[in-house]
């Protein structure tokens, strides 16, 4: 079974920017939906049911065919949120620590150039969505997705992520999702990033 993971702070921590009501909606009914019409999706499944989340959408392509839709949106919903409550705090920097700034500056050139190539890639993307930075061959990329497509189907590995869905921002900034990204880059737990972009890079070498 799967279950709705706490989120590591209050749900007013990321005020101003991200206001109360949203995370407090955003998790416990929105998240909370997608767990739960998971776990009904892939009842009598129990060895699908016992896997991560995250090892579950990396054998997306073997689940049986009647399956996978509902594994792509509501499995998808479940990854995407938990890492999404992961990489935001309360206690922010600025900037990311030493290695994956690096990282950022060696493949986007600079940090500043990137936060433009990521929020572009969010304004475009058309309807709901998400958009992501991963690594895809030990190198950093810039993507997004369409509903709750998680880039862990197609076998990247998602660092960072940001939900673009109007649901994660409307209460506050309604239409303005620019304004919604713009602040969303001052609550980025970036010690976090470098912590999943290690543990990805490490994964990669066992692979
Ligand atoms: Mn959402």
């Amino acid at each position: 079974m799967f279950t709705l993971p706490p989120l590591p702070y209050d749900y007013s921590a990321l005020e101003p920017f991200i206001d109360t009501e949203t995370m407090r909606i955003h998790h416990s009914k929105h998240h909370m939906a997608y767990v739960q019409n998971l776990n009904d999706s892939l009842k009598g499944q129990d060895d699908l049911l016992n896997l991560e989340i995250v090892e579950l959408l990396k054998i997306f392509k073997k689940i049986p065919i009647d399956l996978q839709e509902k594994v792509r949106n509501f499995g998808g919903g479940h990854a995407n949120h938990t890492l999404f409550w992961r990489i935001m705090g309360p206690k922010p920097r600025k900037e990311p620590s030493k290695l994956i700034l690096s990282e950022i500056n060696k493949t986007f050139k600079s940090f500043k150039n990137f936060q433009e190539e990521f929020t572009n890639s969010g304004m475009s993307r058309f309807g709901s969505g998400w958009v992501w930075l991963v690594i895809v061959n030990k190198k950093l990329q810039i993507l997004n997705t369409p509903n709750q497509d998680s880039p862990i189907i197609n076998g990247q590995k998602p660092i960072l992520g940001l939900d673009v869905w109007e649901h994660a921002y409307y209460l506050r900034y309604q239409n303005r999702r620019a304004e919604y990204i713009d602040a969303w880059w001052n609550v980025v737990n970036w010690e976090e990033v470098d912590t999943l972009y290690k543990e990805a890079i490490k994964r990669s070498k066992n692979d």
